[in-house]
């Protein structure tokens, strides 16, 4: 890739939170860092020990690959490599690796004097991962509880996961969670079309303004959240969805064994429908 002529501007020296000036350099248009470093070791051990476990395992298909996390008599021990230890292993190289990027964000984000929002956005994806391998799991007493790292396998384990509750969609954290990805997507496709709307005109006409879209959203439905405002909705409503999705799992086991219709009865209970 061709180095924009712009781009010499921007590479400026500083902002790193750790190795000071040793790793301020890039590669390509790739900004290296510390933490670019360790971003790189983590994934490409991560990945070797994927290959590896597909090696030592019964099946080079693509879909078929899993790597399980330990059986449940190993609680919250290590586990021996091929009996589950190779899944701890990866799980840490995944987080050291996610945390590495998140935080190579931020030093590229103090470089441009930007806000941290990208890495604050990114750590609540890291966090949903950090839910699933680890927090529940630890609630739970055993690594076993974590998910295996396949393509088919893991949709197999949210599949078994949702039947242990019988219905998991009668989890109201679920609900919620559902509610916010898809409201998320309502807002995107708001948005997309929108701008995509103001910015093609008929030909040889200019392109609209802000103020047009505006107009097209008062004269609809009577208001304008506004230019910046549908950017902060779309991440306040991204991250929410997240949040309530590591609530409806964390619950699930730790907080509520029983079937999720179940969790119901505290409303057919109360006093109100007494006579
Ligand atoms: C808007 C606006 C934008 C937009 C969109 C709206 C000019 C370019 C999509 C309209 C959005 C509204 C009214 C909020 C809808 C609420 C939910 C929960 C989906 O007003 O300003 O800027 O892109």
């Amino acid at each position: 890739m061709a180095l924009l002529s712009f781009e010499k501007k921007y590479r400026v020296r500083g902002g790193t939170l750790l190795g000071g000036d040793l790793f301020d350099f890039w590669v390509g248009p790739f900004y290296v860092g510390f933490f670019g470093v360790t971003t790189a070791f983590f994934a490409l051990l991560g990945t070797a020990l994927i290959v590896y476990g597909a090696a030592i395992g019964p099946t080079w298909n693509i879909w078929q690959i899993s790597i399980a996390p330990p059986d449940l008599k190993y609680g919250l021990a290590l586990a021996p490599l091929r009996q589950g230890g190779l899944w701890q292993i990866i799980t840490i190289c995944a987080l050291g690796s996610f945390v590495s990027w998140a935080l190579r964000e931020v030093e590229i984000c103090r470089k441009l004097g930007m806000g941290y929002h990208v890495p604050f956005a990114f750590a609540f994806a890291i966090l949903a991962y950090f839910s699933l391998t680890i927090v529940r799991p630890l609630l739970m007493g055993a690594w076993g509880h974590g998910f295996p790292y396949g393509i088919f396998s893991h949709l197999d384990w949210v599949s078994n996961v949702g039947y242990q509750h019988l219905h998991f969609h009668y989890n109201p954290a679920h609900m919620l969670a559902v509610t916010g990805f898809f409201t998320t997507t309502l807002a995107l496709s708001l948005h997309g079309g929108l701008v995509l709307s103001a910015t093609n005109p008929k030909k040889g006409e200019a392109v609209k303004t802000a103020e047009d879209e505006n107009a097209f959203f008062r004269d609809t439905i009577g208001y304008s959240v506004g230019t910046l405002g549908i950017h902060r909705l779309g991440l306040f409503l991204a991250l929410s969805a997240v949040v309530w999705a590591a609530i409806c799992i964390i619950i699930s086991g730790p907080f509520w064994t029983r079937g999720w219709p179940e969790w119901w009865t505290w409303w057919l209970n109360m006093p109100i429908w007494a006579r």
